[in-house]
């Protein structure tokens, strides 16, 4: 099959899995980032990630309605743990979120080829990115392949694989 055939069948973007009813509550608890795409080498887009060796998310609610709290957990590769924390401001009637205090990043959500994996699309006015997350540390390679595809037919063909050689930092309570 030709570039365009993969393009419109399996690496289109969609949305289609994304349960609107439960949302986002089906998206709450623990999920690991497994890799990264962006335009080009040098895209400022993966800087932020070039020093990771891995990362836990942890998303639960916030106490103020129609906000997410977003806490990470970062293994750098020097071995040390970096914690980090953001508010996602969800919409009414939309799956698409907000990050406060950055007002002009868009985060969109796209399903992912297995069950339990998820694709963000970032965008700002530096950025634009996708992200692959997974309820498990590992993902079965075949939904990393539809990633990269999918990233691929969206013209972001710098592919950053989380290297996941440490241990994962605790949550506290874990
Ligand atoms: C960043 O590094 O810029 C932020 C990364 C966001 C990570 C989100 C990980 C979990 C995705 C689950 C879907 C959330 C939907 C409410």
């Amino acid at each position: 099959v030709d570039l365009f055939t993969v393009c419109e069948e399996a690496g289109k973007l969609s949305a289609g899995e994304i349960n609107r009813l439960e949302f986002p509550s089906q998206y709450f608890g623990s999920w690991y980032f497994i890799a990264a795409a962006a335009a080009g080498p040098g895209d400022p887009s993966l800087e932020a990630f070039t020093s990771m060796d891995n990362t836990r998310f942890r998303i639960q609610e916030d106490l103020q309605p129609n906000r997410l709290l977003l806490t990470a957990r970062i293994r750098a590769n020097n071995g040390s743990c970096m914690p980090r924390e953001w508010i996602y401001l969800v919409t009414e009637g939309s799956t698409d979120l907000q990050t406060k205090g950055r007002t002009d990043r868009i985060t969109e959500l796209f399903s992912c080829t297995c069950p339990d994996c998820i694709i963000l699309q970032e965008t700002d006015l530096k950025v634009k990115r996708l992200l692959l997350y997974s309820r498990s540390p590992q993902l079965p390679e075949a939904c990393v392949e539809d990633f990269k595809k999918a990233a691929s037919c969206s013209r972001l063909k710098e592919i950053l694989l989380l290297p996941q050689t440490q241990e994962y930092c605790e949550f506290q309570g874990n």
